[in-house]
């Protein structure tokens, strides 16, 4: 036994009878059990290390080409009725999902090893922090695990201290996507996971424990877990303000969390807490705090470059693993958009061929440690977290939402944050560019009923005497042509600026019944050469629209029946009212 705590000893004991692993190794965390598992991954042939004079202590990985994004279809919430899990999951009973994959986990580590990871979610010494556990036999899921989590001899004295833990199960089983399952049991607090070694299906302290785990606990202990970044703005007169922003999958919630300020706007800056994940507490001052669980980032490559992100494909060049990215004749990772460098072997690890696809498959990796981001900032780590100025909830929308606007009020904001549709990405496998319903960015991480979540999230309108701001973004609209019309990146700084004005009441705004829509002038422009009709545009709305927008909202919150609170519906039908005053008066 190498635990003093009797629970955890007994379940690795259960897990190792049940997967008949070859050996047992506890996860110290050390650097040096890092660099012995690289070297025996390297010996194995499942890590490739790439070019260490341009990129030293970077490895590659390729994975099986049926494992390359998360699978919600073979994603479960397994509460005792189905009713709780909700419309939003893919539900089975916990008796029925413990046979069914627990007969996969037989004999699953034959031959193998099975690693035990102790590790914890936030800061160690923070009272916001949970820990968990995770077995794996993926030597691949240990190094990045100690790249995105506090893992090891540190985290685990914690949770001898405490003796509880969120116990998580994987092994990569065969691979075969027909015994594929990725099953949560919040009631339990414990996740098991098969057939998939891929980031979210894999790493389990990530999307399993830190969003759908996590959102289960916050409800009751009386928090929120969220996919939110974490960024801290800083003005030319040294002010301060943390803004936490849920886009869904793969929009750019990386960089809009490492961004890079225009040099038409100078002496701003931006500091990184987190890219994916944000914990949300009520603290004694009346303000919604946050702090990222997690230590590193597991990003999207292609796209990146010099001129999209600095900051990432500076943090991408040393002590980074790579997955499914192409490689160039003199071994150095490459992607769609690197803007730099040819493919010469693609993601499959064949000479490239570019009737066979892209190079890299668009939903390639990096992982990185969070000190590898030239913005990182020590407040990383604060046991408090940060005070929130403002939530901003976002989609991917060619057309309909504006660039920005303001909700009403927290509950209004409620409303804003479930109605979210978005067009989809390739984080997730199944159909790319479809509006989907993705309520706070959530859609595929809540581990709850839909409607008790927004029940939740209204409640911490009396938790919060000085509630923060929520706004709505959207980086992504069109022209006819199918051109995007803001620049995007750097240039989202004039938007958070707004966003800032905005929560210290220093400017005005233009109110309409989806919320407060700015003033075309309170956008500095400066530097930047836009239309004003793209302007104009990009700060309107079309009544007609939104009246669809509402009633595909409506039958969405429809699919939920009466579990929706009323206070939700109440906020529809205020919307609702004021877009047909509008239309009645135009007519
Ligand atoms: C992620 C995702 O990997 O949201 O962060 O898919
Ligand atoms: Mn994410």
């Amino acid at each position: 036994m190498t635990t003093s705590l009797e629970a955890l000893a007994a379940w690795v004991d259960d897990v190792a009878a049940l997967t008949r692993p070859d050996r047992i190794h506890w996860c110290t965390g050390s650097d040096a059990e890092y660099a012995e598992m690289v070297r025996r991954m390297e010996a194995e042939g499942t890590l490739t290390a790439l070019n260490q004079d341009t990129y030293p202590n970077c490895y590659l990985h390729l994975s099986d080409p049926s494992d390359v994004a998360r699978v919600e279809h073979l994603t479960y919430v397994c509460t005792r009725t189905e009713a709780d899990a909700g419309p939003n999951n893919h539900w089975m009973a916990p008796d029925e999902a413990h046979a069914k994959i627990d007969a996969l986990f037989e004999g699953a580590m034959r031959g193998r090893t099975l690693y035990v990871i102790p590790y914890c979610m936030g800061p160690l010494d923070s009272p916001l922090a949970r820990c968990g556990v995770e077995i794996t036999d993926s030597p691949y899921v240990v190094v990045n695990m100690k790249l995105m989590t506090r893992m090891g001899d540190a985290a685990l004295e914690r949770i001898e201290r405490e003796g509880h833990f969120v116990k998580g199960l994987h092994s990569t089983g065969d691979l075969d996507p027909n015994r594929r399952f990725i099953m949560h049991f919040p009631e339990e607090l414990s996740i098991k996971s098969i057939g998939s070694g891929y980031g979210g299906n894999a790493l389990l302290g990530k999307k399993c424990h830190a969003l759908r785990i996590a959102s289960y606990q916050a409800r009751e202990e009386g928090w929120l877990a969220e996919h939110m970044l974490i960024v801290g703005i800083e003005s030319p007169a040294g002010e301060t303000h943390y803004i936490a922003c849920a886009l869904p999958s793969a929009c750019g919630k990386t960089n809009l969390a490492m961004l890079i300020p225009p040099e038409s706007l100078p002496g701003w800056k931006i500091w990184t807490l987190g890219d994916d994940i944000a914990w949300l507490h009520p603290r004694d001052d009346g303000r919604l705090h946050a702090i990222n669980p997690e230590s590193g980032y597991f990003g999207v490559v292609p796209g990146t470059n010099a001129r999209t992100n600095r900051n990432a494909f500076d943090m991408i060049t040393h002590d980074a693993i790579f997955t499914n990215v192409a490689r160039t004749a003199t071994n150095e990772p490459w992607w769609e958009d690197k803007k730099e460098g040819e493919p010469a072997i693609d993601w499959q690890g064949r000479p490239y061929d570019p009737a066979s696809g892209p190079a890299a498959h668009p939903n390639s990796r990096f992982t990185v440690g969070a000190k590898n981001n030239p913005v990182y900032t020590s407040l990383s780590e604060a046991p408090e977290g940060v005070p929130l100025s403002a939530i901003v909830f976002g989609g991917r929308r060619k057309e309909l939402a504006p660039l920005v606007y303001q909700a009403r009020d927290w509950r209004h904001g409620v409303l804003v944050g479930a109605g979210v549709g978005s067009e989809t990405t390739a984080a997730n496998i199944g159909e790319v560019g479809i509006v989907r319903r993705d309520p706070m960015a959530m859609k595929p991480f809540c581990g709850y009923n839909f409607a008790d979540y927004w029940a939740h999230w209204l409640s911490f309108e009396s938790r919060l005497s000085n509630p923060p701001g929520i706004f709505h973004i959207n980086w992504f609209r069109q022209d006819k042509d199918g051109r995007f019309i803001w620049p995007g990146f750097g240039e989202n700084l004039r938007v958070l600026r707004w966003i800032i004005d905005r929560t210290e009441d220093r400017i005005g705004a233009h109110e309409t019944p989806i919320g407060y829509l700015p003033h075309a002038e309170d956008i500095d422009m400066q530097g930047l050469d836009i239309d004003s009709d793209v302007m104009r545009a990009l700060t309107s709305i079309d009544e007609s629209q939104w009246q669809a927008e509402m009633d595909a909202i409506e039958a969405y919150f429809d699919t939920f029946g009466d579990r929706v609170p009323a206070a939700l519906r109440d906020e529809l039908a205020a919307v609702k009212n004021g877009l047909s005053n509008v239309a009645a008066k135009a007519s």
